[in-house]
């Protein structure tokens, strides 16, 4: 039975890839490591955890003797790297967890699965996906092409650093050691199991709470918006049918700045409580419970310090090499979006209580009001 590891399952984009790959290819043995840090949910998994469909260990990435324990248990011929500390703000505050994970912990799996493949005589049909961010490439002028594969190296933040010399050992490793890697790097993901930290659940939640909705900066900034489904597929074809040791852009196509996305959030809100007036009675603090906007929330706050201005993500590679396209539009995207974060309200209570408010004290206590 072909046998894959998740690191990460449990994080945003990782739960949403293990119903992914479980609909895909059911026929898979899952097993799931996860140290469960503040970002990890497997609220979404028990069922499959609870029927025997995947496999769920609470672990680091970071530890040699348990990666080596789960090769030897379940002889894996994919490996798909999510693990990471992902939160750019938190990597300005608090950088060391971003090397320790992303940097030491990549470089950790990367030896022990090489090691694994090397002793099983697999390194010809194992794939290991590494998954990155397209904040490796660094930021754009408004005019700029979008990042292609060979666009250069230029992180501006911790959390992009780390991924970037994440990035490179990947790379050593292929070149080096024959590892049978390939690297995707993709744009700003958005949809169900985020965590509330990142703005699109950040900005719905406020609003349905009646706080201020903090755009940092002007609101200039643009973002590439890819809906994790989207990515979820691509990262399946990557995997599957990419050519080891290659680089894949995966992008939504969706180019838009803060100031809008946030103000489709507010419209999005507003409609929804006009369609369903009891909402009101639910979320009784938001504007549009009393028939206001929830755009009168918008403010402008200290910008983040190295902001980077533009992402895009030119992913015609992907298209014409493995005929993998993204199909979701924006704002379908986020208006699904913003009905699941409505259904799901104890799953982001629970979320939002607890060390999430030290982090909002922490990230926005500081930032005057702009204008
Ligand atoms: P996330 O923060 O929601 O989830 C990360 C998961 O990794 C969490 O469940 C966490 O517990 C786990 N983890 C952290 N350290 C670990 C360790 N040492 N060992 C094992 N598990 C550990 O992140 P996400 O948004 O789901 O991102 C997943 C991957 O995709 C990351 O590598 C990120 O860099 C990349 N990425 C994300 C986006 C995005 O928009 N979310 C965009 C581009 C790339
Ligand atoms: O409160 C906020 N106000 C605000 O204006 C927050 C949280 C964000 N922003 C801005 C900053 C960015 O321009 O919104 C944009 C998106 O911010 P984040 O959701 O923090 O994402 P970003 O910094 O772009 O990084 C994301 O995409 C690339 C992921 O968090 C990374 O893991 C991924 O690699």
């Amino acid at each position: 039975m072909p046998s894959v590891l998740i690191t990460g399952g449990a994080g945003f984009i990782g739960q949403n890839l293990v119903h992914a790959w479980r609909a895909a290819r059911p026929e898979d043995r899952v097993v799931v490591v996860d140290a469960m840090t503040y970002a990890a949910n497997i609220r979404s998994l028990e069922p499959l955890i609870n029927d025997g469909s995947i496999q769920f260990v609470n672990g680091d990435i970071g530890d040699p003797a348990l990666i080596q324990r789960l090769f030897e248990e379940h002889a894996f011929t994919r490996v798909a790297h999510l693990a990471a500390e992902s939160h750019v703000d938190r990597s300005i505050s608090d950088p060391e967890a971003f090397l320790q994970t992303n940097v030491l912990g990549t470089f950790a799996l990367l030896n022990a699965a090489l090691a694994a493949w090397r002793t099983s005589g697999l390194l010809d049909s194992a794939r290991f996906l590494h998954v990155s961010t397209d904040e490796v490439y660094g930021s754009l002028g408004p005019a700029d092409p979008a990042f292609t594969e060979s666009s250069p190296y230029r992180p501006t933040s911790p959390y992009a650093a780390s991924k970037a010399a994440s990035d490179h050992l990947v790379r050593a490793f292929i070149v080096t050691y024959g590892m049978p890697a390939l690297i995707t790097n993709c744009s700003n993901n958005y949809g169900a199991y985020q965590h509330p930290e990142k703005l699109i659940p950040l900005m719905i939640i406020h609003a349905l709470e009646g706080k201020r909705l903090p755009i940092y900066g002007d609101g200039s900034n643009v973002r590439d918006w890819l809906h994790v489904s989207d990515h979820c597929a691509a990262l399946i074809d990557v995997i599957e049918r990419g050519r080891t040791g290659e680089t894949y852009n995966i992008g939504g196509g969706n180019e838009r700045n803060n100031r809008d996305v946030v103000g489709l959030i507010c419209d999005t809100i507003d409609a929804c409580f006009v369609a369903s007036p009891a909402l009101g009675q639910r979320f009784p603090s938001c504007p549009a419970a009393s028939g206001a906007s929830c755009r009168t929330l918008i403010g402008y706050v200290t910008d983040r310090p190295g902001h980077d201005h533009r992402y895009a993500i030119d992913a015609s590679k992907l298209a014409t090499d493995l005929g993998s396209r993204c199909s979701v539009g924006f704002e379908h995207g986020l208006a699904q979006t913003v009905h699941w974060y409505l259904d799901h309200e104890t799953w982001w209570r629970d979320i939002t209580s607890g060390e999430y408010k030290a982090w909002i004290e922490k990230n926005y206590g500081f930032r005057a009001a702009v204008y």
